[in-house]
């Protein structure tokens, strides 16, 4: 008998909830053959990253998971041997109850928000005693051995350098975008939320002397974009060009293609929890814009992120990563730290490769979760 996993996924906003949640259900189906169920309370969010889904549907097989509506009320179904509650997401009482009353034991874990804070490591697997004498386990995604790790597919490494040396892939993929690459230009892509900064780097892009060209997947930013070049509603296959900066709006792809964007281009500006850790597995510099907490809880993580990540880089390389991310995050003008950058591109491009391999040296998430439900048995 497969060992059976829930994972129930609420979507809060944006794609993060449900972008961790369906590649984790996939990994987990695809490499430990186990047999997962995925609880979803928004099937309109999972449309957008798998097309194929039915949004109407109460269930349905998308590669190798068992996708459920979640239903309310509760419909009743036995429990899993493992369950994850995404970000805190909080269960139904009765498969709570039907947890506790199942003869076999079931290991219950919340599944946490990525974080590169040094508490991480120190709460990491920790139980938490429940009412009704069930434990619940904290499981915290990160950066350092001592914690559960990042998403990353067994054969992704393998794939993206692949990729990456072969010029005719990247040249297929773009242009199944409507993407021809412009010769010598940079390729940048741009996932971000709203952010008053983003006119200053424009205006840095458009007057440089290399050509840029950014790719802009349709979502939060365009409204600023549209806004400083002056034109009306943009959408997917649209162009601009202002001096040296040309843009196309792409459509919103499937998370593969995604990947495959992040790989194509030299420099991805990226937000979140998922899209940046894809940046990271890239192996390309990036650009992190940090989901906003209340009270700027967000800016302790932006900084402890970048303190590991800087480590290893020169002082100079290290103050113009840092002016960039602050100012990116801060809605500040960006003009002077992307010519930083710029300054000190080859070092950044090289420790970008390393920190990929580094973090790919470790445990990866899905693997970290069976390892943890193997010792826990
Ligand atoms: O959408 P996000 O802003 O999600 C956020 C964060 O996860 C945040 O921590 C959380 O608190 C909040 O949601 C509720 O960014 P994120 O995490 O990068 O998720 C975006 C997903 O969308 C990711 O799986 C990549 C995917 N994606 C595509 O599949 N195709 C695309 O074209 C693009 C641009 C993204």
């Amino acid at each position: 008998m497969r060992v059976t996993w829930d994972i129930f996924c609420s979507v809060v906003d944006n794609y993060g909830d449900i972008g961790v949640t369906w590649r984790l259900a996939r990994q987990l189906a695809a490499e430990h053959d186990v047999a997962v169920r995925l609880w979803l309370d928004d099937l309109g969010a999972f449309v957008r990253l798998c097309p194929q889904a039915d949004r109407q549907a109460a269930q349905q097989w998308r590669q190798g998971v068992e996708v459920r509506q979640w239903p309310v009320p509760w419909q009743s179904v036995p429990s899993a041997d493992v369950v994850i509650e995404a970000f805190a997401c909080e269960l139904p009482g009765a498969y709570v109850a039907a947890m506790a009353a199942r003869p076999q034991k079931v290991l219950w874990l919340n599944l946490e928000y990525l974080s590169a804070e040094d508490w991480v490591e120190g709460c990491h697997g920790l139980p938490s005693l429940q009412s009704n004498g069930l434990q619940k386990f904290f499981f915290f995604p990160g950066f350092t051995a001592g914690s559960g790790g990042l998403l990353r597919e067994r054969e992704l490494l393998a794939r993206r350098r692949a990729f990456q040396a072969d010029p005719r892939a990247r040249a297929d993929f773009l242009q199944g975008l409507g993407v021809t690459p412009i010769a010598g230009a940079r390729l940048v892509s741009l996932f971000a939320y709203e952010n008053r900064a983003l006119a200053s780097w424009l205006a840095a892009l458009a007057a440089d002397t290399r050509v840029t060209q950014l790719l802009v997947p349709e979502g939060r930013i365009l409204a600023d974009l549209q806004a400083w070049l002056g034109c009306a509603a943009l959408v997917a296959g649209d162009r601009q060009r202002r001096g040296q900066l040309h843009v196309q709006v792409l459509p919103f792809v499937e998370q593969d293609q995604y990947d495959h964007l992040l790989w194509s281009c030299d420099f991805n500006a990226v937000r979140g929890e998922d899209s940046f850790v894809r940046a990271q597995w890239a192996g390309r510099p990036l650009l992190w814009h940090i989901y906003g907490q209340e009270e700027d809880a967000h800016w302790d993580k932006l900084e402890a992120f970048l303190a590991l990540y800087t480590q290893g880089l020169s002082p100079v390389a290290r103050a113009a990563l840092e002016g960039l991310w602050r100012a990116w995050n801060a809605g500040e003008a960006m003009g002077e730290s992307w010519q930083a950058v710029l300054q000190e591109w080859p070092e950044l491009a090289e420790h970008a490769e390393r920190w990929c391999l580094q973090r790919a040296s470790q445990a990866d998430l899905a693997m970290a979760l069976v390892e943890f439900y193997q010792n826990w048995l």
